[in-house]
C-alpha cells in the first residue's frame, strides 16, 4: 500500500532522566503520534547515555558492550556496565576517505562472532584520480583493559567502479537468517548506472560471509562484479533489514520526495532513475512508479521525505506494541518512524519525535531501543536509550 504522510508533530513535555556528559541537555521528544487516527501508544522514557563525534552505526557485542563507528574514521567500544559508561578506543581502523557523506560507515558482527571474534565494517575508500567507492572489510576484534583492536583485516567486497563525488555510498551491512552477507551499494549520485548490470552502483549485493559469490545469485552468468548483484535500480539505501518472516526490506532515500520502502526480491529492478515518486532537486519531473509496470513499486513511499538513517525490526519484550514492526531512524523526520509490515505490504503507523537528526536505531539485548543522533551543532551526536515510559 502506497501512502504519502504528513509529518505530524505534537508538542508536549516528556520526562527524561540522564547520565553521562549531556545529562543536563533536554531531549526534545514528545508523545508517540499515530499516523492515522488518534490512537495513542505508551510513550518512551529517554535517557541520554553519552555522545560521539558524528556517529554512524552501532552493534552490541554478546557481552553487552556497544561498538560504535564515527564517520571521521574512529571506532569506539562503550562499556555500559559501569555507572558512568567507559569508552575504549579501537585501534587498527583503516584510513577512510572522510568528507561529504563518506567516511567510516556500518559495523556488523559475524553470525558466529562468539567463536571467531570477526567484525565487518564499511567505509569510503579513496581511489586513483579523485575517485572513491564503498568497501567492506572484516577483521579480528580483540579487547584489552585500555583499548580494543582490529587485526587480520581482509577485503570482503568493493563497490565498482570507483567514481568521483562523496555521496550515496549506502554501504549498509546485514547478515541474513541463513548467514549470507547483504550489502547496500548506493548509486554514488550517478543515477543511470543503477539500471546497468555491468557495475554494482545502485544495487543490493549478496555474498557468502567470506566475500565469495553464492552460486545461486541471479546474475552469476554475467561474471565479475555483476555476479554479486541481487537487486538493482536502487538509489541511496540506508536501511536494510530482514523481517521475522525472512523478507528483506530496503529503505532508500528518494530525490526531492519519494523515499521508498521496498520488499526486495531476487533479481528485482526497483526503477531508479527511470521512475520515482519524487522529483529531481531542480524541480524536473520524474515519472512516478505507477506509470510503469516493468519496475517493482515501493510498499511505502514518503513525500515529504523522512531521509532514513537505518531500519531495524523490533523483536524485544519491553515494547509489545512494536514487536515485529519495522522502525526507521530519520534524519529529516527528526525521530523514529514505526511501520507495520505484513508479507510484502507495509504501512506507516506512528512516529516518535526526538528533536534531532536521527542516524541509527537498534534493539539492545534487553529489548530497549538505542538511538544515535547524527550530530548537533557541535558535531556531537548523543546516544539515547529508550525504555518503557
Ligand atoms: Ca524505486
Ligand atoms: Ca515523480
Amino acid at each position: 500500500m502506497r501512502r504519502t504522510l504528513a509529518w505530524m508533530l505534537t508538542a508536549g513535555l516528556f520526562m527524561m532522566t540522564g547520565c553521562g556528559s549531556n545529562a543536563a541537555s533536554p531531549v526534545d521528544s514528545g508523545a508517540i503520534v499515530a499516523s492515522e487516527g488518534s490512537a495513542s501508544d505508551p510513550a518512551f522514557r529517554v535517557e541520554v547515555v553519552t555522545d560521539f563525534d558524528q556517529p554512524w552505526a552501532m552493534a552490541f557485542l554478546p557481552d553487552g558492550r556497544l561498538l560504535v563507528t564515527e564517520k571521521a574514521g574512529t571506532m569506539q567500544l562503550l562499556d555500559l556496565s559501569a555507572e558512568v559508561p567507559v569508552k575504549l578506543p579501537v585501534t587498527g581502523v583503516p584510513e577512510v576517505d572522510f568528507g561529504g557523506q563518506g567516511g567510516l560507515g556500518d559495523v556488523a558482527l559475524h553470525p558466529e562472532f562468539n567463536e571467531n571474534g570477526i567484525v565487518y565494517f564499511s567505509y569510503a575508500e579513496a581511489g586513483p584520480g579523485d575517485t572513491r567507492g564503498a568497501i567492506v572489510q572484516r577483521a579480528r576484534f580483540d579487547c584489552g583493559e585500555a583499548a580494543c583492536s582490529l587485526s587480520d583485516i581482509e577485503d570482503v567486497w568493493r563497490q565498482a567502479p570507483k567514481v568521483s563525488g562523496r555521496g550515496h555510498y549506502s554501504h549498509r551491512i546485514v547478515f541474513g537468517p541463513d548467514g549470507d552477507l547483504w550489502i547496500a551499494s548506493g548509486d554514488r549520485q550517478k543515477m543511470d548506472p543503477s539500471q546497468d548490470l555491468g557495475n554494482t552502483l545502485g544495487t543490493i549485493v549478496r555474498l557468502n560471509a567470506d566475500g565469495s559469490v553464492p552460486a545461486d545469485n541471479p546474475f552469476v552468468d554475467l561474471g565479475g562484479d555483476s555476479a554479486a548483484i541481487w537487486s538493482y535500480g536502487h538509489r541511496n539505501i540506508l536501511g536494510l533489514a530482514f523481517a521475522p518472516d525472512g523478507v528483506l526490506w530496503d529503505l532508500e532515500h528518494g530525490p526531492a520526495g519519494g523515499d521508498e520502502l521496498n520488499a526486495v526480491v531476487r533479481g528485482g529492478n526497483y526503477g531508479w532513475p527511470v521512475v520515482s515518486d519524487g522529483k529531481h532537486y531542480d524541480g524536473t519531473d520524474i515519472p512516478n512508479h505507477d506509470t510503469r509496470d516493468d519496475f517493482l513499486p515501493p510498499a511505502v513511499s514518503w513525500t515529504p521525505v523522512i531521509a532514513p538513517g537505518n531500519l531495524v525490526f523490533y523483536g524485544g519484550d519491553i515494547f509489545p506494541r512494536w514487536r515485529g514492526h519495522a522502525i526507521a531512524s530519520g534524519l529529516k523526520s527528526f525521530g523514529l518512524v514505526f511501520v507495520e509490515v505484513d508479507g510484502d505490504n507495509a504501512t506507516e503507523v506512528a512516529r516518535y519525535p526526538l528533536g534531532a537528526r536521527i542516524r541509527c536505531v537498534i534493539e539492545g539485548p534487553d529489548g530497549a531501543l538505542w538511538v544515535l543522533e547524527d550530530e548537533r551543532g557541535d558535531s556531537q551526536g548523543r546516544l539515547l536509550k529508550l525504555t518503557a515510559g
